[in-house]
């Protein structure tokens, strides 16, 4: 045990009685050199310390609100670091066009060369996690090394606790592992942001990330750990998946069935997890493993939400509007805060012209370097706080057994192409939607917005396997159960001819009730080349029951026609994209090959480009 370890932490590091995580946490003491070391076990008077010293180390600011904290990041660390973030790989090992690699002995000698020394003056935390619900076929253990009171702060909101869980694994190599530094900071946000790294060393199952503070980029259980999982995953049998896991009701309120829904960051992910009436079991990464039922299972990998706040406001997100404007453990990131009240973009109430926000002190009209003017606050800015705190929170959260999926949805942000909601026509149909999501990049990861990218099961970002492994492993997956999900389709984003969207934010629950009444067989539905769609009765019903809303048969019409030339020209693109990779299933290009000639022979059938539904009927 290195010397540098008092006796109090000793102790709580022997009780694990494991010698790898002895060596990994020597090692780093060794590398990092900290002028101090603190083991955090379960216990709640540690993490109330840790809550403690978050404020008194200034990473984070208490508010008016009890139990409410603010932290900032740097404003060049606002979102995902996609430049910097990288797979170390073998030399000659390839993996995707998509994926950024970097050799491995250069990224480690890299790393290595920027952590040495880097936590001079500061204190070591050591910390334990469970990923997925304790004591389950779920669970992967996790250790976490930092130097940040507000990422180890993070984690015990979103993640499960772990120490002894650590224990019962008796010794086993069998975890993950992240070792991360803020660096230097300045005024509590990081200076040296032209050395971040993030790099996944998949063979040793751990990520070093340095230079940020940015939770999507710091909090190592999060998208860092989402990596980890999805190379564990891709070798065994199960998948690790960007996606939310939430429970439907149907138009009844009576039945609750459990759905999976996968969108690229920003595109309604987290408000259809929301949904009013409906419950959430999480709302962004979820582990699926076949149940011996028959059923897929899936579990919430975490316990809490890092959500964005833009927008959050009472007609639209009631839940968390009322979790965010009520006393409770809520830390916010990057929003406006004026006499110790958070103020956020669209959050429906008139704000302040000046306070402190992720530029320092602000006030209206403010200009960045670039000359941009500020708002009041980031569009990706952030809250972290736990599910149960909800009021829609579901009661099986937590269950080691997960819960069974009967759909799964996969959504884009598309202002021209798709439906607002379709079916597939079967797993492996399902499978090639997924596949082929195409979406406008958004402020959720550093960089330019609006230009469209393809993002495979919207887990592009986070892939460390070939996609075309993971596209085989999806097929796999499905065809192995005896009651595959039924895969849906959507886009809340399709525009009119005057740029307006065609559906309001609200639109989403009725398009969730009929998927709900899909995989029940409560509802029929039209065939048409991209999939099955819902019936004009059948939804103005749904949209006058659930919204009080009338659904005029023109709106129908000019939302659910099939626009073959937008149709035809995506397959294009995607067919392009996909030649380019190795190994990909033939099963896709079956599929893409169905999806064209259904495409084809409907235009030709019906003499138009854009297909009306009622044509279908
Ligand atoms: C996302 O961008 O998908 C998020 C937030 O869930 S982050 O933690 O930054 O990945
Ligand atoms: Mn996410």
């Amino acid at each position: 045990m290195h010397k540098q370890i008092d006796k109090e932490n000793r102790k709580k590091l022997e009780a694990l009685n494991n010698p790898k995580a002895i060596e990994i946490i020597n090692h780093y003491i060794d590398l990092c050199k900290p002028d101090k070391v603190t083991v955090i076990t379960d216990s709640k008077k540690e993490k109330n310390w840790l809550r403690k010293k978050a404020v008194e180390a200034g990473e984070e600011a208490p508010l008016k609100m009890h139990g409410h904290t603010i932290h900032y990041d740097s404003y060049y660390d606002q979102a995902r670091d996609k430049d910097n973030t990288r797979v170390l790989l073998p030399k000659g090992k390839k993996l995707s066009e998509y994926i950024e690699t970097l050799d491995r002995d250069d990224g480690l000698a890299d790393v290595m060369q920027i952590l040495d020394g880097i936590m001079r003056g500061k204190e070591m935390l050591v910390l334990f996690f469970c990923l997925g619900p304790v004591d389950s076929k779920f669970s992967i253990a996790a250790l976490q090394i930092t130097d940040s009171y507000y990422v180890g702060h993070s984690e015990d909101i979103l993640y499960r606790p772990g120490y002894e869980m650590f224990k019962k694994l008796n010794g086993s190599e069998d975890f993950f592992h992240f070792i991360h530094s803020a660096g230097r900071l300045e005024n509590n946000v990081c200076i040296d942001i032209d050395k971040r790294r993030i790099f996944m060393d998949l063979e040793e199952n751990r990520v070093f990330t340095v230079n940020n503070q940015y939770a999507g980029n710091s909090v190592g259980l999060k998208k860092l750990a989402l990596r980890l999982a999805i190379n564990k995953s891709n070798k065994e049998d199960w998948l690790c998946e960007h996606m939310f896991i939430t429970g439907i009701r149907d138009i009844d309120g009576k039945r609750t069935t459990y759905f999976t829904g996968a969108f690229p960051s920003l595109c309604g992910k987290t408000s259809t997890a929301m949904l009013p009436g409906n419950t959430i079991v999480g709302d962004d990464i979820a582990y699926l493993r076949p149940g011996e039922d028959g059923f897929a299972y899936a579990a919430n990998v975490e316990q809490g939400i890092f959500g964005v706040i833009m927008d959050i406001n009472e007609k639209d997100d009631l839940s968390i509007y009322k979790a965010l404007t009520t006393e409770r453990e809520v830390i916010f990131n990057n929003v406006l805060i004026n006499d110790g009240m958070p103020y956020w973009i669209g959050m429906g109430r008139e704000a302040p012209d000046n306070g402190v926000n992720h530029s320092g002190e602000w006030i209206k009209g403010k200009k960045d370097k670039a000359g941009n003017e500020i708002s009041i606050s980031h569009k990706n800015a952030r809250f972290t706080l736990r599910i149960n705190e909800l009021d829609n929170a579901d009661p099986v959260s937590d269950d080691p057994k997960g819960v069974p999926i009967h759909g799964i949805i996969y959504g884009g942000r598309d202002s021209d192409t798709n439906v607002p909601v379709c079916q597939s026509l079967g797993w492996a149909h399902g499978v090639f939607i997924g596949a082929t999501i195409e979406s406008e990049t958004t402020a959720a990861t550093l960089g330019k917005e609006g230009d469209t990218k393809h993002d495979p099961m919207a887990n592009i970002d986070f892939l460390v396997v070939p996609l075309g492994l993971y596209i085989k492993n999806h097929l796999k997956f499905g065809e192995d159960l005896a009651l595959d999900p039924t895969i849906f389709a959507t886009n809340y984003f399709l525009k009119g001819k005057d740029g307006k969207f065609l559906n309001d934010k609200t639109d989403k629950k009725v398009w969730l009730i009929w998927m709900e009444g899909r995989v029940h067989e409560d509802y029929k539905a039209i065939e048409t080349p991209v999939g099955l769609i819902p019936l004009y009765d059948d939804l103005k019903e749904l949209f006058s029951k659930s919204l009080k809303k009338k659904y005029s048969k023109k709106e129908y019409e000019h939302q659910f026609s099939i626009r073959i030339p937008n149709l035809l020209k995506r397959l294009d693109r995607l067919e392009a994209i996909f030649k380019r990779e190795d190994d990909i299933p033939e099963m896709f290009f079956i599929q893409l090959d169905e999806q064209r000639q259904r495409l084809n022979q409907a235009r030709k059938k019906h003499g138009k480009d854009v297909i009306s539904p009622f044509d279908f009927q």
